[in-house]
């Protein structure tokens, strides 16, 4: 091949991931899709661009247009989420995680986690960045029953560790965290509080889910992509806590980056035009459409997670499909993806580190789906066509047909100014 067939090859691959991802239902709970605005931005003349340290106080000439962006969306964030400041200059998540434990931490130091068998995100343990930072990392204690943090038992644990940090939120996350019944016994034994709400960043904006910041954390880390529809990217949001936060900007930058990636803070910051107009509708409807999947899938007959506590309060859906083969999730993700509906396997809290290609779970999220326009009824069509895969075992190839019909109903992108808010046309 030519190096312009490659270069043609990549275009067309492109382009057919497009045209699939439109015609599938997309449950991956880490995803959403943005704004035509939004993808303007990224896709502009800011990616070219470098503005290392503080807008208007740049290592770097020729930034007085991207100064100005930024401006405007720390003062957004700082209105969406209430908080003293915004960082937009984190590029991912797990780039605004290492940031907080070289701001906040000294290697050595205690902190406590969410462990990734109980839905905690790999950032967070000695094999991720918290482990990088040379941080002694402990567990929450976790309650099976109701699907969180045990509150007495990690009580205790504060009190016995004096961790130097403690750390809420995760990747698998129906529920909100015990921050306002742990954060004062943090407090105690001087440990920072720390959020990780890259799942539920949409729905805090909304004002769907936990308000960390006023439940007590001091800082909030996330990515820009979940529930907050933006592109991917990363954000911290933080109190005034005093003298260490000049070591957390110091950690931001130059700690642990160089250039932010100006075409994505600029992405960043339409985005959170969009929820200051259309958070609130956007978040209430995503609870809703998750409610509404949870207990159509299990009027089906799957065993859905969460029954006793509502199945959920955010925008997943936990299903344990180890009932229906041995592979479990391993078995159902794929079979799923033959049919046109694609989401992600996933380990529950009861199941081994062993079983990782084979968990018990399926986490399914509803916020791009919601985000294309679908409505409660909606979720259920989605459930039918689960159970007709996995419990009725229906050739997926012939669903497939139907998903992808289904789905050309639901191709604009709402809660933005591009289309405002979804009716039924
Ligand atoms: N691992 C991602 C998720 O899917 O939750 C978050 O980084």
């Amino acid at each position: 091949m030519s190096y312009a067939e490659y270069k043609d090859k990549v275009l067309e691959f492109i382009e057919a991931h497009e045209k699939w991802r439109a015609s599938t239902i997309n449950l991956i709970a880490s995803e959403n899709v943005t704004s035509p605005s939004v993808t303007r931005a990224v896709a502009s003349g800011f990616m070219h661009k470098y503005a290392e340290g503080w807008p208007r106080q740049r290592y770097y000439q020729g930034c007085k247009y991207v100064d100005e962006v930024e401006l405007i969306g720390v003062d957004l964030f700082c209105r969406l989420f209430k908080s003293d400041f915004a960082d937009l200059r984190p590029i991912s998540g797990t780039n605004a995680n290492q940031a907080a434990f070289f701001g906040l931490t000294q290697p050595g130091d205690n902190v406590i986690v969410l462990h990734t068998s109980h839905g905690g995100h790999i950032s967070h343990m000695p094999f991720g960045a918290a482990g990088m930072r040379g941080l002694n990392v402990f567990t929450w204690p976790f309650d099976n029953e109701s699907f969180n943090i045990d509150v007495d038992k990690a009580a205790q644990l504060i009190r016995e560790k004096e961790p130097k940090l403690v750390v809420f939120g995760g990747s698998l996350f129906p529920f909100p965290h015990p921050v306002k019944e742990l954060a004062p016994v943090a407090k105690e034994v001087g440990a920072y509080v720390m959020y990780d709400a890259a799942h539920v960043l949409g729905l805090i904006a909304g004002g769907e889910f936990q308000d960390p910041l006023r439940e007590g954390a001091d800082i909030v880390t996330s990515s820009t992509h979940k529930t907050f529809p933006g592109p991917q990217g990363g954000v911290i949001l933080y109190k005034n806590f005093g003298e260490d936060v000049a070591k957390l900007q110091w950690a931001i930058f130059p700690g642990v980056l160089s250039n932010h990636h100006l075409h994505h803070m600029a992405g960043k910051v339409i985005t959170a035009a969009e929820m200051l107009e259309y958070g609130e509708a956007y978040a209430k409807q995503i609870v809703k459409n998750a409610k509404a999947l949870a207990e159509a899938l299990a009027e089906e007959g799957f065993n859905v997670i969460g029954e006793d506590q509502g199945y959920t309060k955010s925008h997943q859906v936990i299903v344990d499909v180890s009932d229906l083969h041995e592979a479990a999730g391993g078995w159902a993700a794929p079979l799923l993806e033959e049919a046109g509906i694609i989401l992600n396997k996933n380990l529950l809290p009861w199941d081994p580190l062993e079983k990782v290609n084979t968990p018990s779970g399926l986490r399914i999220g509803v916020q791009e789906m919601t985000r294309v326009g679908m409505m409660e009824d909606d979720m259920k069509e989605i459930a039918r066509f689960m159970r007709r895969v996995l419990i009725d075992k229906e050739d997926p190839k012939k669903v497939e047909k139907e998903v992808f019909e289904f789905r050309r109903q639901f191709q604009k992108v709402y809660y933005s100014f591009d289309y405002g808010l979804p009716m039924k046309e």
